[in-house]
């Protein structure tokens, strides 16, 4: 058995005008209780140091720029950085990242993984953005995630972290089969996600009352079609006026949820997983070498604007 102890540290609502260090003392205070509770890994929340704030259209760089970090770990976040390693803990955090690459000013919607040394393992930038780029006032709030950030180009390679294989993706990364197929390719065996999911879906409301099933479905889907472990964790509740899906949960390679939070505030849920139990699937129904026929599915990585009819 290979066990690590794993903490879905969920967030409650954080407001607008919430500061950074008050949202990394929450932080702080659920890894005090996940390390009481055995937990060598912590997993937060997507954007976890803001309120998600692509639900606002901004034309002012300076004041979008305003929930972006500039260096991480900084003034801000070096306390959850300098705890955790106290602890010894591993963490995942979602952020708004700001970098100076190929010669320009980026952002991106980030998550790290740093390891019980406190240290860096992986950085991943989301692929996968939602929403729309730009105002659109017949929505009851906005979601501009494809207005302020660029779409990351980084592979789900797993970084090795406590002895495990462990992959990064970011809310709405969650609902695309092919990314945890990729990560599972790549030998993950544990995939990290944090999510901002509103309850409410303008282009789509007739599905409002299935977003918490769809949660699920996606992950525990994920997790069973791959053999992984996944742990979805939620900023959930309402935030300025819009509500947030919690059920942040720790999902078994079986698809199974064998941990989940049950309020919609700061919370923790804990799970005992162990590692070797990716086996059960992936020696078996899902062993890939034995039974995937890649040469079957070439569209899947072929874009879309090169598509052509099979038998053309
Ligand atoms: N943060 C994020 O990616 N949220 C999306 C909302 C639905 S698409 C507008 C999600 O997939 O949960």
């Amino acid at each position: 058995m290979r066990e690590v102890i794993v903490g879905a540290a969920q967030l409650g609502p954080i407001a607008r005008d919430e500061p950074r260090t008050s949202a990394v003392g929450r932080m702080i205070a659920l890894l005090e209780r996940a390390a009481e509770r055995g937990c060598s890994l912590v997993v937060f929340p997507e954007l976890a140091l803001t309120t998600f704030f692509p639900r606002w259209y901004m034309e002012d760089q300076s004041e979008v720029d305003a929930w972006f970090e500039s260096e991480m770990p900084n003034a801000a976040t070096r306390p959850l950085f300098e705890r955790a390693r106290a602890l010894g803990i591993s963490f995942y955090l979602g952020y708004a990242e700001l970098t100076i690459e190929l010669g320009r000013e980026r952002r991106f919607n980030t998550a790290i993984l740093v390891d019980g040394k406190g240290c860096i393992a992986r950085r991943y930038r989301k692929v996968h953005l939602p929403g729309h780029a730009e105002n659109e006032p017949w929505r009851a709030f906005q979601h501009l995630e494809k207005r302020y950030f660029e779409a990351g180009e980084n592979y789900f390679e797993p970084a090795d972290v406590l002895g495990a294989r462990i992959a990064l993706a970011i809310c709405n990364d969650r609902r695309w089969p092919e990314v945890y197929r990729e990560a599972a390719l790549r030998g993950a065996e544990m995939m990290l996600l944090g999510y901002n999911t509103p309850l409410h879906y303008p282009p789509a409301p007739e599905h409002d009352h299935l977003q918490a099933f769809h949660n699920h479905l996606v992950m525990q889907a994920g997790a069973y079609q791959n053999g992984m472990w996944v742990v979805g964790v939620a900023k959930a509740g309402r935030e300025e006026g819009c509500d947030l899906i919690g059920q942040s949960s720790i999902i078994a390679p079986t698809g199974e949820i064998v941990a989940m939070c049950s309020t919609l505030g700061d919370e923790l849920a804990v799970a005992t997983c162990d590692l070797d139990r990716c086996a059960e699937i992936r020696a078996n129904v899902f062993n890939f070498r034995r039974h995937r026929r890649p040469k079957m599915y070439p569209l899947l990585s072929t874009d879309p604007d090169e598509w052509r009819p099979l038998h053309e």
